[in-house]
């Protein structure tokens, strides 16, 4: 392909861009991967997100632009919604949502009024920073009123969702976690919902890979709107999705596009086609299965080494961990970067009623979609709890650190991923 003079591209292989991109996968490769929020896309969805469909504007939808040219990114962009309405049995899909907070606030948007009442899980407790929190838009523009988790067993408490719903008659019940390693039941979240008579949403960003991979139950019959992002468990490109009922398809439609984004990113789309695709794929239950098998096996090993799992344990792809019986002093800010500094990426957590900062914390969040999809089962589990553990135990000792390292590494050279 000749270049066109004005596009220097001989100024690429001296741009310290590239060279840090190098670098950043040398990180990712050589390192545990344990952001619970985080995943290895195939090279398949990289070539997508890397390909021409960058230059497209296409603001509508299939079949509805504004712009021309648009026949094949219309093709493109229908396999997607296609594809995931197959996965999760929806309605409707839009699959244009810049981010899965994009994808929140186009359903408040679209299916309330400002100043409407809403239900949803506190950010401390696992909720999101759009499901109410008074430094985000949800917070500032729609009456939320939030359930924590019980005291007690640390999992969501229905009769006090309930009876905040009675209490509160909110418009939308938003059942959705980030950091909530229990099971999201639809059943009781849509009881209440017809009790009181409030539409239902549930935001299964974390989960989307676990539904599609059929290791978590399945919110789609029950709720009115489904939220997620396309890049954890499910193993996309960085986005969001919104799937619906179709009564609902419209106002959803119109909330995104024009009502709060303008073009879509077309080569994300089309990420987002190849990875519902590969989803679709028999082997991705066989990885969902796999992440959860591997989550519980990580926590269990962990308890051995004098951790507290919040909640007891997990049912998912992630775990909450107490760092307070380990050692009382340690915070998850510490504990964060001691970590990274052994090769192990994993961030920092509040634990419910934490008595410390949302930025110091008494907890980490622990995941395992990325290595699973790396290939790493239940013995390497184990390895992992005993890496954590030497690393924050001889958190001061520079030697130690260095060996925990070098540990990582030759764990992670056994399960190469690119
Ligand atoms: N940042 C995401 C997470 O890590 O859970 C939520 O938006």
């Amino acid at each position: 392909m000749s270049t066109p003079k004005n596009w220097p591209s001989e100024l690429e292989s001296e741009d310290v861009v590239f060279s840090l991109i190098d670098d950043e996968l040398k990180r990712q490769v050589t390192g545990l991967q344990l952001i619970a929020s985080e995943n290895f896309t195939s090279p398949a969805v990289m070539r997508a997100t890397g390909s021409v469909l960058t230059n497209k504007y296409s603001e509508g939808y299939p079949g509805k632009r504004y712009y021309g040219g648009n026949a094949i990114v219309d093709d493109i962009e229908s396999i997607a919604i296609e594809r995931i309405k197959k996965l999760f049995g929806a309605d409707h899909a839009n699959v244009q949502p810049h981010s899965g907070a994009s994808a929140n606030m186009a359903v408040y948007l679209g299916l309330l009024n400002h100043g409407d009442t809403v239900l949803g899980l506190s950010l401390d407790h696992g909720g999101h920073l759009t499901h109410g929190s008074p430094v985000n838009a949800s917070g500032i523009f729609y009456n939320f009123v939030s359930y924590k988790v019980s005291p007690g067993d640390e999992r969501i408490d229905m009769e006090e969702v309930r009876a905040l719903a009675l209490q509160h008659r909110p418009k939308l019940i938003v059942a959705g976690t980030t950091s909530y390693t229990r099971r999201l039941e639809p059943e009781p979240f849509k009881k209440i919902a017809d009790e009181v008579g409030a539409l239902l949403m549930f935001d299964i960003a974390h989960l989307a890979g676990l539904v599609a991979g059929g290791a978590h139950p399945n919110p789609v019959p029950y709720a009115d709107v489904v939220t997620f992002t396309t890049h954890k468990t499910l193993r996309g490109p960085r986005g969001g999705c919104i799937l619906c009922k179709a009564e609902h398809a419209q106002k959803i439609d119109k909330a995104i596009f024009p009502g709060s984004q303008g073009g879509p990113l077309e080569h994300a789309i089309a990420a987002k086609a190849v990875a519902f695709g590969e989803a679709l794929h028999p082997t991705f239950r066989v990885y969902a299965e796999q992440i959860v098998k591997n989550a519980s096996a990580l926590a269990q090993a962990l308890a051995q080494q004098g951790f507290r799992l919040v909640s007891g344990g997990t049912d998912v792809h992630m775990m909450v961990v107490d760092l307070t019986p380990f050692d009382a002093e340690l915070t998850g800010k510490e504990a964060q970067l001691v970590l990274d500094s052994a090769g192990i990426t994993l961030n920092k957590n509040t634990i419910p009623n934490d008595p410390r900062s949302p930025f110091v914390t008494s907890g980490v969040r622990i995941g395992t979609p990325s290595v699973t999809t790396q290939g790493m089962k239940e013995p390497e589990m184990v390895l992992i709890a005993e890496l954590i553990a030497t690393a924050l135990r001889n958190r001061t000792d520079s030697a130690a650190l260095a060996k925990v390292r070098s540990d990582v590494a030759e764990l992670c050279a056994k399960f190469p991923v690119y």
